[in-house]
């Protein structure tokens, strides 16, 4: 079998996916027009134009404005169950979810509509389709540490529903030790830690991460691989990347995907994982990422199969769950 037939069919899990960055323009535009919101495109075509982006800012611009148009807890659920059906089309059988809350209280919508239209998904989810998921609330870098707090405390009422907490948005000039208490409440009310880190920002970025926030995971990580001695590190203490190929062509982290680390890191012992990140605006799911990878990279079968043991590895599955799927 070669790798690009295997990873089509082999059971898979998905460990970065910002539910924001799986809004399609078709369900974009259907539910703009039921809210009675205008967008500022004319057409899905036009709109799929806009998505050309120069760095990571380009794209938070346009995904904040995508978002716009969530209002009501029926919203939200589409949005997930879109999400879950591509899933299920790609094999993808555990999916740990990360969402925005601010992106959408902070324009008047409750978090109880953002949490409750999600987690109908997720459990009609598990049960028409038997996809495992769960929950990584992520704080908004760019806004201040009192709002991430404001945040951790709307959770509270749904935190038998949120695994972890996460930090997005704009990397540079938000350093994760702007989050430090925030992080710190957060994991003794029992939210496993991860975070953005060197996606955009520095290896120091990395350090902060481990060091300051006791993140167990790193969402991207690539330019971590500026510095050995952390590389040495990350190995050592097996911290998972989630990595995502076509998001960092898309954003402009690496020129091209010829030109991605994922081959290096792997080869260097790192506990990489492939994911999609916001597949809606970077062209494809996570079957298109390994592919694209497989392709350019020339990846061996048993790179992919390192690959799909590690999403599940490095996910928050409870031991016994784990040994089901590896
Ligand atoms: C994001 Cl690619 C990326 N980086 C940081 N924050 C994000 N939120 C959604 N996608
Ligand atoms: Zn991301």
């Amino acid at each position: 079998m070669t790798p690009s037939e295997y990873i089509k069919k082999v059971p898979k899990a998905e460990l970065h996916l910002h539910i924001e960055g799986s809004f399609e323009p078709e369900l974009m535009f259907e539910i703009a027009q039921r809210n009675k919101i205008e967008i500022p495109y004319e057409s899905i075509e036009e709109l799929k134009k806009a998505y050309q982006f120069g760095n990571l800012q380009d794209f938070l611009d346009i995904y904040y404005a995508g978002a716009n148009v969530l209002i009501h807890e029926q919203d939200f659920y589409d949005l997930t169950m879109d999400y879950f059906k591509q899933c299920a089309k790609e094999n993808v059988v555990h999916a740990e979810i990360m969402f925005d809350p601010q992106t959408h209280t902070k324009r008047g919508v409750e978090f109880s509509t953002v949490i409750n239209g999600i987690q109908r998904a997720r459990e009609e989810a598990e049960k028409q389709f038997g996809i495992s998921s769960l929950l990584i609330m992520s704080y908004l870098r760019h806004l201040s540490e009192d709002d991430a707090f404001e945040t951790l405390q709307q959770s509270l009422p749904y935190k038998h529903l949120i695994k972890a907490v996460g930090l997005d948005s704009s990397e540079k000039g938000n350093p994760p030790s702007k989050f430090q208490k925030v992080f710190e409440e957060s994991i003794k009310e029992g939210y496993i830690p991860v975070a953005h880190a060197g996606e955009e920002g520095p290896a120091e970025y990395i350090y902060e991460a481990l060091d300051l926030l006791k993140i167990v995971r790193i969402d991207h990580g690539n330019n971590g691989l500026s510095d050995p001695k952390l590389v040495e590190r990350l190995v050592e203490e097996k911290i998972g990347l989630t990595v995502c190929p076509l998001s960092n062509t898309a954003l402009r982290n690496v020129d091209q995907i010829n030109n991605h680390p994922l081959k290096k890191m792997l080869d260097l012992g790192l506990k990489v994982t492939v994911n999609s990140d916001d597949p809606a605006y970077f062209g494809g799911y996570i079957t298109e990422n390994y592919l694209s990878c497989i392709d350019a990279l020339d990846l061996s079968l048993k790179n992919v199969k390192q690959l799909v043991r590690n999403s599940f590895e490095y996910s928050f599955l409870s031991d016994k769950k784990k040994e089901e799927f590896i």
